[in-house]
């Protein structure tokens, strides 16, 4: 098999370009599985405060430690501040909380995980009776010399942003005395929100591309029987027997020959081996175009109850 991919970050650190996504994976099944993706070679994990299982999580990557299956310094772990800790003061502490949780002394990666900001408090989503959430008075550019402060004092190696659109990065790129430019931007990116002019502007800046939801999040909370289905589309699921491949390593080399990083959620040990084998095959310019084509401006994660807020991403073309 051919070896693993990765992308250089403007800090100047490799990234690998597929990662084990966490989002929706119970604490009671996550150990096993990141200890499964470590096992079958997998080098980075995305990780978030909010998805409440960084503690297993950090249970399997010491135990792999220990083993001698991996060492620290050849996994990169990304995790993200939730919205409740946008308040410059409350940033360190965050991160405190999630490197505790996994165990870990340092982060590879650390992204304000959405640029709305919340009321702080112990909802996580605090919202009102039709279900809008509060927001907080922040700004993310405060929250950002929050996050610059975290890499002066070596507690993470990189910082981005997540859910960012074209202006708010460029207000951002903008910002007087900025000490740190941004080194990822992760979003939802599939062949039905295919993101040609974000991904474009963030190359152009030197920023990186993470692609989540890549497999159309089908665990997604609130799925409808109606809504349109990746692994099912009979075109993904003919250009992947051409290639003797499964529709869901279609859809993961797919972002990998665009240049960005991807990160599959899976708690099922097959498929997490199955999601790895993706670097000895190669979809053809005109799959490649095929692919895109199914472009229909569908998000899993719009993250409608802050429609409202004056940060909220989605209301920009791009
Ligand atoms: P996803 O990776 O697109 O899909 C996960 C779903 O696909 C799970 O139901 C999983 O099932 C299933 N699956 C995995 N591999 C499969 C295979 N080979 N064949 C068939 N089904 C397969 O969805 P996601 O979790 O939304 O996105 C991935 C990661 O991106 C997240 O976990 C999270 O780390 C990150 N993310 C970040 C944000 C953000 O705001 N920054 C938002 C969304 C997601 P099983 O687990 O049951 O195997
Ligand atoms: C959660 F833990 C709960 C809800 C939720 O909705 C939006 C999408 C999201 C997120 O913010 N990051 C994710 O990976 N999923 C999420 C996570």
């Amino acid at each position: 098999m051919k070896g693993a991919m990765s992308v250089l970050l403007s800090t100047g650190a490799r990234m690998p370009s597929l990662g084990l996504g966490t989002w929706k994976s119970e604490p009671g099944k996550v150990t096993a599985a990141v200890e499964a993706a470590l096992d079958v070679g997998y080098r980075h994990l995305d990780c978030a405060y909010v998805y409440q299982n960084e503690n297993e999580v950090g249970d399997a990557i010491q135990k792999k430690i220990k083993e001698g299956v991996i060492k620290r310094e050849d996994l990169f772990v990304t995790s993200k501040l939730w919205s409740t800790f946008h308040a410059k003061s409350m940033v360190r502490d965050a991160l405190q909380k999630t490197l505790s949780a996994l165990k870990l002394d340092y982060l590879d990666l650390y992204l304000i995980h959405w640029p709305t900001g919340f009321k702080p408090g112990d909802a996580l989503f605090p919202c009102d009776d039709q279900g809008l959430v509060y927001p907080s008075d922040t700004d993310y550019l405060d929250t950002w010399e929050g996050m610059e402060e975290l890499m002066d004092a070596g507690l993470v190696k990189a910082i981005g942003i997540s859910n960012f659109n074209h202006s708010q990065i460029e207000r951002l790129l903008n910002k007087p005395g900025l000490k740190h430019k941004p080194a990822v931007n992760q979003i939802e990116c599939h062949p039905y929100l295919t993101q040609e002019k974000l991904i474009e502007y963030c190359h152009s800046k030197s920023i990186a591309v993470t692609a989540y939801s890549p497999l159309g999040s089908p665990d997604r909370p609130w799925a409808k029987p109606e809504d349109p289905s990746l692994l099912d589309e009979p075109k993904i699921k003919e250009i992947a027997a051409r290639h003797n491949k499964s529709s869901a390593q279609v859809l993961l080399r797919f972002p990998l020959q665009r240049n960005l990083i991807v990160i599959p959620k899976s708690v099922t040990p097959q498929r997490i081996g199955e999601n790895f084998k993706v670097f000895d095959f190669e979809l053809s310019e005109e799959e490649m175009k095929e692919i895109m084509n199914f472009s229909q401006s569908w998000r899993v994660c719009a993250l409608s109850s802050a429609k409202k807020h004056k940060d909220y991403p989605f209301n920009a073309e791009y």
